[in-house]
């Protein structure tokens, strides 16, 4: 079956085009990483292309390929910033795999050895 189609409307569209206010800690031509609003422990950051794609299921390739270099990059830089353990990387598609905004997302969330997630 098809990805269904991109929403120009989503909230995160709205981010990049500067509509809706966001806590930016990278920028480059194609990509951007913000600070998630409802973190799942300090450091919580979204990274993202600024090419419209729905999730990693429509995303072309050059854009993901640019994108991991981008994630591996914040991740490192958010592992110092909150003296991590680890690096947890997500990333969900659809809402039946718990995507609630629908432009393409990677979460980066530091790790503390012992320290629980927020649900
Ligand atoms: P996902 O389930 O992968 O689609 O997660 C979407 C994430 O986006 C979730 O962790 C909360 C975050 N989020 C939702 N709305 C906003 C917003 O307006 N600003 C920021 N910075 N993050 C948001």
């Amino acid at each position: 079956m098809n990805n269904p189609a991109y929403d120009g409307n989503n909230i995160f569209a709205k981010i990049l085009k500067g509509e809706i206010p966001s806590y930016r800690v990278y920028e480059d031509e194609h990509a951007v990483a913000f600070m998630d609003v409802m973190p799942q422990a300090p450091g919580h950051t979204l990274v993202m292309p600024k090419q419209p794609s729905r999730n990693l299921l429509d995303a072309d390739p050059a854009t993901l390929s640019h994108l991991v270099t981008v994630v591996q990059k914040v991740a490192n830089a958010v592992k110092d910033a909150f003296d991590a353990d680890g690096i947890y990387i997500a990333q969900f598609n659809e809402a039946s795999a718990g995507q609630t905004v629908f432009h393409l997302h990677f979460h980066v969330i530091p790790r503390h050895e012992g320290a629980a997630l927020k649900p």
